[in-house]
């Protein structure tokens, strides 16, 4: 949509594909990214026709983090004062019930490793490299670096990159758990597509319930995880998506989906 300045934002039938457009700066993440990203999400969330979503970065990077010159200028107080960094959580995530994936292009360091964590999935080209290098600007990862990763890869390694700024490729960021999938780079966005379009295809109420459970198993003990899973199971039972997908298996046909 023409009015973005810092992203491209573009839907192919029920997926929204986000591109962050800022490439001479590795599409660092400046306020005006996040402004521009906020509304995206919440036009994605809002239209009942669009299923998933996939943000990529145009060029070499996915995003090379905050935007250290405008962090730069950031006092203390001012970040205080206005919450800084709070938006990303509370607009990003916890407003966007829909599944979204990261499709990781090139590097994704502080900010932009931490944006890929946010998504639901993430999809890497073999050329990504992951990182949390705030250690080497004297400071740390602010926008969920240290609990995200802590999370994903545990917290040996979580520590030893934190600690030293080093980067992971794609293949040990997939091995350690942060990536669902490494293709081959000319691939990456047709790859991304289809794990959406895929989604997209699936009842969307089961969706929302699917990704509102995993999620879960990161914030609750498990006893508490296991009563939100049955009791959105439960609910799920009672959907008129849920009958006809078991009408539509033992009829051998394909199932058609309602959202309700
Ligand atoms: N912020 C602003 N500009 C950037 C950033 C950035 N994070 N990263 C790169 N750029 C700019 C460079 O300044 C350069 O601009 P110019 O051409 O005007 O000099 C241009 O992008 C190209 O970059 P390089 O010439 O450095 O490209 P290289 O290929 O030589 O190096 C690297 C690529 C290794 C990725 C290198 O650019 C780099 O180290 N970038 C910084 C990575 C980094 O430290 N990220 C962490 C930032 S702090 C952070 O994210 C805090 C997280 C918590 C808050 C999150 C809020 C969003």
């Amino acid at each position: 949509m023409s009015e973005y300045r810092t992203i491209k934002v573009a839907t192919d039938g029920g997926v929204t594909i986000v591109t962050l457009n800022r490439p001479e700066a590795l599409n660092a993440l400046s306020s005006a990214v996040l402004e521009e990203l906020i509304a995206a999400f919440a036009a994605f969330q809002a239209d009942d026709g669009q299923r998933c979503a996939v943000v990529t970065g145009e060029g070499k990077a996915f995003a090379a983090g905050a935007d250290i010159k405008e962090l730069a200028a950031t006092s203390a107080a001012q970040f205080y004062a206005a919450d800084g960094l709070s938006r990303w959580q509370s607009h990003l995530v916890r407003a966007v019930r829909k599944p979204w994936i990261a499709a990781v292009n090139g590097f994704a360091l502080g900010g932009g490793c931490e944006l890929a964590m946010m998504a639901d999935l993430i999809i890497a080209a073999d050329t990504a490299r992951f990182g949390q290098p705030e250690i080497k600007l004297g400071t740390i990862p602010g926008m969920g670096g240290t609990q995200r990763l802590a999370r994903a890869v545990g917290q040996a390694r979580a520590m030893e990159l934190i600690l030293t700024g080093r980067m992971m490729d794609a293949a040990e960021a997939q091995g350690a758990g942060v990536v669902a999938r490494v293709v081959p780079a000319d691939g990456l966005m047709d790859a991304a597509l289809e794990t959406a379009r895929t989604i997209a295809a699936m009842p969307p109420l089961a969706v929302l319930a699917a990704k509102e459970a995993v999620h879960a198993a990161a914030n609750l003990p498990l006893e508490d995880g296991l009563v939100l899973e049955r009791r959105l199971f439960h609910l799920l039972a009672g959907t008129e998506d849920k009958a006809e997908g078991m009408a539509a298996f033992i009829e051998k046909r394909t199932a058609e989906w309602k959202g309700r």
